[in-house]
């Protein structure tokens, strides 16, 4: 019942202010992902959400759980902040391919499965990204030594059967997050993020562009056609680049039809000047190839790792973020030895509260309805 309120009121939104009412041609697309696909799009003509990854889970000055499952559920370093949840949150499923109790930052996967299904409730739009194992190696995500990891799980290759598991083990976590009325939660999913690095196994030197396409069309043929998910909102994210042409981003793009968002994760590593511009060059160009394709645009994670300036939000990011036509941008975790996020006791907090107080940063409480 819930659902069709929901799209009758959603179909008067798209109406009163004349929003075509799908976004591109993803065949990929269906019941619930679509629904989240025409909610972002509206949402992106009020300004940008705000998202941060593991933001339940623990915090700059908490431990959460890292210290185990702790009680603290409803904590977060941006409610304590600004007095607001952020509108997106982001949680990971690396180790869930081994059937492993928690993930690889120490995250229970039934806490996962709880508060992504908690933030959906109270109005949220949760996205999931996925650093599983190295499957050849056994080594972590980031374990890049051999460079016929990819080749190895496509069909004919030694691992092939291993990953078939793996990719189960993905579907039966997703098949489980289901609201209380059985519909499931849709997810903005975001696997082989930062392609166009060679720092993961699924990266540019470790593989061709057609096996790269070979492990994209594999996990999504499995997830979307055989295990059938209607939820899942597939979203097309490699790392910042500063050179894009459309050639090059096309060598590794999984097609218009299989992807609704690309974006990619921009951190400031180096100078600011760098930073700004690689950043205005490559949303310039994905701004212009999302508006020819029909497809959202995000900054899928970014930040500056621990602040070091505590005015980087509204001086750095924000201005660039204004100029483009932006759904989200997700601050990668408060983990104590490395925080992208705010917290209360901060220098950087009073920057933050002025980036939640312009009108164009969204929120829990102002993309609620
Ligand atoms: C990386 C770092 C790691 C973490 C991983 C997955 O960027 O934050 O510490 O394990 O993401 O969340």
């Amino acid at each position: 019942m819930k659902k069709y309120l929901y799209i009758a009121s959603l179909a008067l939104t798209l109406g009163a202010c004349g929003q075509k009412a799908v976004v591109g041609d993803d065949k990929s697309l269906s019941t619930e992902s679509e629904l989240l696909a025409e909610r972002l799009q509206t949402l992106q003509q009020r300004g940008y959400m705000m998202g941060h990854q593991d933001d339940p889970m623990y915090g700059v000055t908490w431990e959460g759980t890292y210290a185990g499952d702790s009680a603290e559920t409803g904590r977060s370093d941006v409610l304590a902040t600004v007095g607001d949840y952020p509108a997106v949150m982001g949680f990971d499923l690396g180790g869930i391919e081994m059937g492993d109790a928690k993930n690889l930052d120490s995250v229970p996967f039934t806490r996962i499965h709880d508060e992504l299904i908690a933030h959906h409730e109270r109005g949220g739009i949760v996205t999931l990204s996925w650093h599983p194992r190295n499957p050849l190696t056994g080594g972590t995500a980031w374990d890049v030594t051999d460079s016929t990891v990819v080749k190895s799980v496509l069909e004919g290759g030694s691992q092939h059967e291993k990953f078939q598991t793996w990719m189960q083990r993905v579907g039966d976590f997703i098949a489980t997050l289901k609201t209380q009325d059985e519909q499931p939660v849709p997810i903005i999913f975001r696997p082989w993020h930062e392609n166009n690095g060679s720092w993961f196994w699924w990266g540019q030197k470790l593989c061709s562009d057609e096996e790269f396409r070979g492990l994209w069309d594999m996990l999504q043929d499995y997830l979307a056609s055989e295990r059938g998910f209607t939820n899942l909102l597939w979203s097309y994210s490699p790392n910042l680049d500063g050179g894009w042409t459309e050639e090059r981003f096309l060598q590794r793009y999984p097609g218009n039809d299989r992807v609704t968002l690309i974006g990619e994760d921009a951190y400031q590593w180096g100078t600011e000047d760098d930073f700004k511009n690689a950043l205005n060059a490559d949303l310039t160009f994905l701004s212009d190839f999302a508006k020819r394709n029909e497809k959202l645009l995000a900054m899928t994670e970014c930040g500056l790792k621990n602040m070091p300036d505590s005015t980087w939000w509204t001086r750095v990011l924000q201005p660039i973020m204004d100029e483009y036509p932006i759904s989200y941008f997700l601050l990668w975790r408060n983990f104590k030895e490395e925080y992208f996020g705010p917290s209360p006791e901060l220098p950087c907090a009073a920057d933050f509260k002025k980036l939640h107080e312009s009108k164009n940063t969204l929120f829990l409480k102002e993309i609620k309805d």
